[in-house]
Parts: structure tokens; C-alpha cells; sequence
């Protein structure tokens, strides 16, 4: 092998120690070894071949039936103090981790090949960057790791003799699910995933890394690592403009951050540029604004309800390159088929389970009875996506001009409304919540409370999560305007009234005009909205009275929330920032 960094060669030896694996190999990034690697795993069954005119190495993997999603319950955090996790983490303590974890991995890999995968996050060199090197005896993982990082012995020459890398560990084991665990070790840069296959558990560059790991670096640091996408906007005079936005998962993420103007829009000129889908690493900049990368090179996005309308840009995405889990198999042409796409069910089919389905019995109310499961996904390297930002891999990211939270909310919030300044922007984050869908188990239209899209993915206590975002508003001149959205506003019969999408942008541009102060906004006790004939509605099926009706604050809903908003935080007791405290009290005062 051909690492010479001493600290990378000692977390081999002490990992293979425990798992004992019949071989070690490095990936080196070279093409041959990747093509061997997929003929291995097509030979073991790991993976099938998809047909390579219409989807040009492109391969389907199926997880076990048990292991199709992150698991936030076998999730932990484990610091040495248990206030350091805070209360929405679980925590356990490092050493009884470590000892427990170490059982569990003692031999799991006997027999097998461990894999040494250098990857970066965020372009090779970039002083943005972060190196980390994940251990895993899975094949599928090395092939996806490949897609969603950037792999191989350029990483390793990147890191030098540095000691400053992620130390990631995973093995299958045997996918015991209560024998599951997804355990990081923030003080020591260390993240141990066991028993599990699913993407979000075992791809550690992206939630561990990325979002647990990284929040914390990034406390430490003084930057911060987001569970948000990065849009450009750019005008018909050929200025762009870059927007991150958070959101909780089924909320429109990936369709926001690949965004097709409305006709009307691209006549004009307007185009929308996607530099990431999931994440942002955001660090001030010299010139006194927020610069945001994009730490990953791929998409690991859901497939079911990707369409030619809704996403073609995702879709495109998917067309070469990528490995699909867990959707239909079209036995027909050898392609994939998932609930939501254009083309009809396909009549000879294996459903994600492995199993014959026939597409007749499929009825949408009962999700057992679907082809593709529900959270099946397709992983994508980014720069497959037609709209693409030229800056995607722009060292020092892109200058955001605002920060945007949005959420699911039928009545209290408004279409779009801007905090009065950084520390109520950070307050606005901190309150984000979204009503629970039919689509998820559970009662339908229940708040849960997720600040900044972060409730799994903050790696340390969310009071001091919270207390860093006001630091960090102190550590620029020109901070970006925080802003919040809400697309999913009902009339009295359920129905949406605005209708999302492309006409998202309509929403984007009164952010960006309000970022460039060229133009009026309404006081509200939240904060600013627009005035109702600011939004355009130029050739769309709504009047002014609609947009009035989506910029209305209620103040009776509000007081209501005000009571939400403070059972939330009285979990944070004394160490919630006393600038939050302060806020809410205005809030109160203002309603
Ligand atoms: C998520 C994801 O679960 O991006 O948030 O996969
Ligand atoms: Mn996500």
C-alpha cells in the first residue's frame, strides 16, 4: 500500500486489528480499479448492471429490507460530558462506546476486504476543505463514496504528513438492526457505523461528517456547516445572486435548488444555477460576506416523485454514471422505474425487495404496495446536473446574499417574510418547524420543532449551536438577510394556494430585490413581508386577494405558537443564548 502519512497508516493497523479483514485495499481513484470493483460486485450480486445505452454506468443496488433509512434513534453523540451533547441528542459516554462498539467490530470483517477511501469534502486543496478517510468492508460504498466525494490518492497528497482527518469507520457486520449504530466521536474526529448499508448511515462524508462532525469543527473554527442547498439566481443583466436555504426533509429541497424559472422568467433572461442540494460549509470572507461551498460532488437524492416536471434537472442527473437503490427493476430494457416517474409501470418488474411485482396491485394509499420503496434513492455525481453553478467548484465557494428557512405550515406562516436583522433571523431559524405529511407514520399535521433543518445533524448541544450562529453574526460586516418561506399555505379545503415550484422564483426575487434595499416591505410583529403587489403574478392563476391572504399574520395563531416556541426551549434551560430569550420576549411584546 501507499500511504506514507504515519497517522493514516496507524488508524489502518488499529482498525484492521479489530475487524481482522482478510485483505486491505487503498482506492486509489484510478478508473481500472473502480471498473474491477463493479464487476466484482455485479459477480457477488451487490450490484446489477443497467443497461449501458440508455443508462451508461449506471448499476442498481437493493439494501437488506431491514435497513432502508437513517436511524436517529441508534444515532449518538458521545462527548465526554453529557450537557456537551445537549437534549435532542443521544449520547453515550466515549469510552463505553468505544468498548461497545469495539465488541461488535472484533472480526466483522474476517473473510472480507477492508477498503482505505482518502476523500475529500469540498474541492481537492481548497482551503474550505476537509479530508477524511472512511474504512468500510462494502463495495457499494466505495462506488457511491466515489460519486458523492472526491476519492483517491490525490486526497492523500493533499493531506501531507497532517494528523487533521476524519477517522471513519464501517462495516456491514451483519446487519443486526439492534446491533446498530451510528456513533461519532466529535472531540476525536471519529465516527464509528455499524450493521447498516443505507446510504445516510454509511456514506460518513456526507450527515456525519458534513453536518455532525463538521458542526462542531466549525463552532471550534469559526464557521459553520448546514443542512441547507445553494442556489444562484441570475438576472437578464447576467448578475448572480446566491441564496442557501434550509429546509426539513419532504419540503421541496432538491426541486428548490435545481429550479426552473416560469416561462415568463427565462423569457426575460433569468436563469437559476444549482451549487448544492443538501449541504453548505459557510465561512466569512475577507471582503466581510458569507461565502458558502458545497462540500459534496454528488446528489444522494429520493427517486420516487422525480419527474421530467418535477425535477428534470435531478432526473438528468440520474442518466449516466449513477447508482440507483432500491427502486423497481425494469426487467423489460434492464432500467429502473419508480412511483412518480413519467413513464408508465413497467410489466415485468422485481420491486426493491427482490421480488416479482406486479404493478396492477400497486394502490398509492398503501406504501406496501409500492415498487420502489418510499425513501429509495439515486446517487448522482453533481456534475451530471444540467444546471450546474460554473462556480460549483470554486475554491472559496460563492457570496451569499441571503439565508433562507422554510417549513411545512398550513396556516401560521406567512409566504415569505424577513427577520428584522442577524439575531432574529437566528431566532426565526431556531423556532423552524414542519407539519408531520401522510407521508410519514404518525398523525398528519403535527409540529415538529426543527431548527435550521439541523434536529439530527447538529454534533453537539443545539443551545450552543444556536449561541454560535449569533457569534458568527458578529464575524461578518455585510451578513446576508434572513428571510423565511412557507409554499405550503392551505385555503379552508386543504388545498395549496400558492402553487411552488418555478414560481418559487417569484418568491426569490423579492428576497434578492429586499437584499439590494430596492424595495418596501410591511412591519409585522415577525417581522417584514412584502407588499402584496411587490410579488408578481404576472401570468399566474391567482389574484392580488390570494397574495394577501398568503401574507397574513395571525396573531391569535401566533400567540398559540408563542407557546410552542417556549416548551421547545425551556429543554435548553439556562444555557439557551440569552439574546433568544430576548427575541421571543419581543415577539410576545409585539403580538
Ligand atoms: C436527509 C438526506 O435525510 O439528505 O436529509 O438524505
Ligand atoms: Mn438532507
Amino acid at each position: 500500500m501507499l500511504v506514507t502519512n504515519k497517522a493514516v497508516q496507524k488508524f489502518i493497523d488499529e482498525s484492521a486489528a479489530l475487524c481482522k479483514p482478510e485483505k486491505i485495499v487503498l482506492i486509489t481513484g484510478d478508473e481500472a480499479q473502480y471498473e474491477a470493483l463493479r464487476q466484482e460486485a455485479c459477480q457477488t450480486g451487490e450490484m446489477i448492471k443497467l443497461n449501458e445505452e440508455k443508462l451508461p454506468n449506471c448499476y442498481l443496488h437493493r439494501s437488506a429490507l431491514n435497513d432502508v433509512a437513517r436511524v436517529e434513534g441508534r444515532t449518538f453523540i458521545c462527548c465526554k460530558n453529557k450537557e456537551d451533547a445537549g437534549p435532542i441528542n443521544n449520547w453515550m459516554d466515549p469510552t463505553e462506546a468505544y468498548a461497545k462498539l469495539s465488541e461488535i467490530f472484533d472480526g466483522s470483517m474476517k473473510g472480507k476486504t477492508m477498503y482505505v477511501i482518502p476523500y475529500s469534502m469540498g474541492a481537492v486543496g481548497s482551503k474550505f476543505s476537509k479530508i477524511g478517510i472512511e474504512l468500510t468492508d462494502s463495495i457499494y460504498v466505495v462506488l457511491s463514496m466515489n460519486i458523492m466525494t472526491r476519492v483517491g490518492n490525490k486526497v492523500l497528497e493533499a493531506l501531507g504528513q497532517s494528523e487533521d482527518f476524519v477517522r471513519g469507520l464501517h462495516s456491514k457486520a451483519d446487519l443486526d438492526e439492534e446491533k446498530r449504530y451510528i456513533v461519532h466521536f466529535p472531540e476525536d474526529n471519529a465516527i464509528w457505523s455499524v450493521n447498516s448499508g443505507y446510504g445516510g448511515n454509511v456514506l460518513l462524508g456526507k450527515k456525519c461528517f458534513a453536518l455532525r462532525i463538521a458542526s462542531f469543527q466549525g463552532k471550534n473554527e469559526g464557521w459553520m456547516a448546514e443542512h441547507m442547498l445553494i442556489l444562484g439566481v441570475e438576472n437578464p443583466q447576467g448578475e448572480v445572486k446566491y441564496i442557501a436555504a434550509a429546509f426539513p426533509s419532504a419540503c421541496g429541497k432538491t426541486n428548490l435548488a435545481m429550479l426552473i424559472p416560469p416561462e415568463l422568467y427565462q423569457k426575460k433572461g433569468y436563469k437559476v444555477w444549482c451549487v448544492g442540494d443538501d449541504i453548505a460549509w459557510i465561512r466569512p470572507g475577507k471582503d466581510g460576506r458569507l461565502w458558502a461551498i458545497n462540500p459534496e460532488n454528488g446528489f444522494f437524492g429520493v427517486a420516487p416523485g422525480t419527474n421530467a416536471k418535477s425535477n428534470p434537472n435531478a432526473l438528468a442527473s440520474t442518466k449516466k454514471n449513477a447508482i440507483f437503490t432500491n427502486v423497481v427493476h425494469n426487467l423489460d430494457d434492464n432500467t429502473v422505474w419508480w412511483e412518480g416517474l413519467d413513464e408508465p409501470a413497467p410489466e415485468n418488474a422485481i420491486d426493491w425487495k427482490g421480488e416479482k411485482w406486479d404493478y396492477r396491485k400497486y394502490d398509492k394509499k398503501d406504501k406496501s404496495t409500492c415498487g420502489a420503496h418510499p425513501n429509495s434513492r439515486f446517487t448522482a455525481p453533481a456534475i451530471n446536473c444540467p444546471c450546474i453553478s460554473s462556480e460549483f467548484e470554486a475554491p472559496d465557494g460563492v457570496p451569499l446574499s441571503a439565508i433562507v428557512f422554510g417549513g411545512r405550515r398550513a396556516k401560521t406562516a406567512p409566504l415569505v417574510y424577513q427577520a428584522r436583522d442577524w439575531n432574529s433571523g437566528v431566532f426565526v431559524g431556531s423556532i423552524m418547524a414542519s407539519e408531520t405529511t401522510a407521508a410519514a407514520t404518525g398523525a398528519v399535521g403535527v409540529v415538529r420543532r426543527d431548527p435550521m433543518a439541523m434536529r439530527p445533524f447538529v454534533g453537539y448541544n443545539m443551545a450552543d449551536y444556536f449561541a454560535h450562529w449569533i457569534e458568527m453574526g458578529a464575524k461578518a460586516e455585510k451578513l446576508p438577510k434572513i428571510f423565511n418561506v412557507n409554499w405550503f399555505r392551505t385555503d379552508d379545503e386543504g388545498h395549496f394556494i400558492w402553487p411552488g415550484f418555478g414560481d418559487n422564483l417569484r418568491v426569490l426575487e423579492w428576497i434578492l430585490a429586499r437584499c439590494e434595499d430596492k424595495v418596501d416591505a410591511v412591519e409585522t410583529p415577525i417581522g417584514f413581508v412584502p407588499n402584496p403587489e411587490d410579488i408578481n403574478i404576472e401570468e399566474l392563476d391567482i389574484t392580488i386577494d390570494t397574495i394577501k391572504e398568503l401574507l397574513t399574520v395571525d396573531k391569535d395563531m401566533w400567540l398559540e405558537e408563542v407557546k410552542g416556541i417556549e416548551e421547545f426551549y425551556a429543554q435548553f434551560g439556562d444555557r439557551l443564548p440569552k439574546e433568544l430569550v430576548e427575541k421571543l420576549e419581543e415577539l410576545k411584546k409585539a403580538l
